[in-house]
């Protein structure tokens, strides 16, 4: 789905991570989860081509198939998403993502998200959404994506607008999520 072109500009600066490179994904109730991103202009190039490999990184590294720049407390509306198998990467870098179409149907799925670990919940969204953006060498692209692939799109583009997934779900589910998740972190903080 990535034009060779940008695999070649984010794989020599994947291949040069180390572990002590990696970015740490904000967990929440961090605030910066819920700031508005804006959007990457001509001045973000290098940032951008710098940042958009460590977030392909620390994704991979968590795991997930998803990442949004809010997550790793830059505010830019840059994602990156991977929905292949392990050993065949398929990374796609994102910039100023834009849902232009959703379908009229709506499907339920299962949801994660790295700022929320381990905690999990079925979301509707539409079924379909068609995704305008811009690659990493500014070429604009769209996609058209069903079932998984289009509801991580909209996860992550929710992330750059400050929505978590549990702000699709009812405010008892949201609350009990979220008291679940701060109970687990401070568990893990604990030891
Ligand atoms: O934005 C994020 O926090 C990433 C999130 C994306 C996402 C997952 C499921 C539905 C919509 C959006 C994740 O990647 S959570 C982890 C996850 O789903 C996963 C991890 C390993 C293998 C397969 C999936
Ligand atoms: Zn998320």
């Amino acid at each position: 789905m990535m034009s060779e072109t940008q695999i070649e500009i984010v794989r020599p600066a994947l291949e040069r991570q180390t572990p002590g490179d990696l970015i740490k994904i904000l967990i929440a109730p961090n605030p910066s989860l819920r700031a508005k991103a804006r959007p990457v202009g001509p001045g973000d190039h290098d940032r951008v081509r710098d940042l958009a490999p460590r977030m392909l990184a620390a994704m991979y590294a968590a795991p997930g198939i998803g990442l949004a720049a809010p997550q790793v407390d830059v505010p830019l509306r840059l994602i990156v998403v991977d929905l292949a198998p392990p050993d065949k990467p398929a990374p796609v870098v994102l910039v100023n993502p834009e849902i232009v179409q959703v379908s009229e149907e709506w499907a339920i799925r299962e949801e994660g998200c790295l700022s929320l670990p381990g905690q999990f919940a079925d979301v509707s969204r539409p079924a379909r959404v068609k995704v305008r953006f811009l690659d990493l060498t500014g070429a604009r692209r769209e996609i058209e994506a069903d079932e998984l692939l289009a509801a991580c799109l909209q996860h992550e583009i929710d992330h750059l607008d400050g929505v978590l997934f549990v702000d699709h779900l009812s405010a008892l589910k949201r609350n009990m999520i979220m008291r679940k998740l701060a109970k687990d972190q401070k568990q893990l903080k604990k030891g």
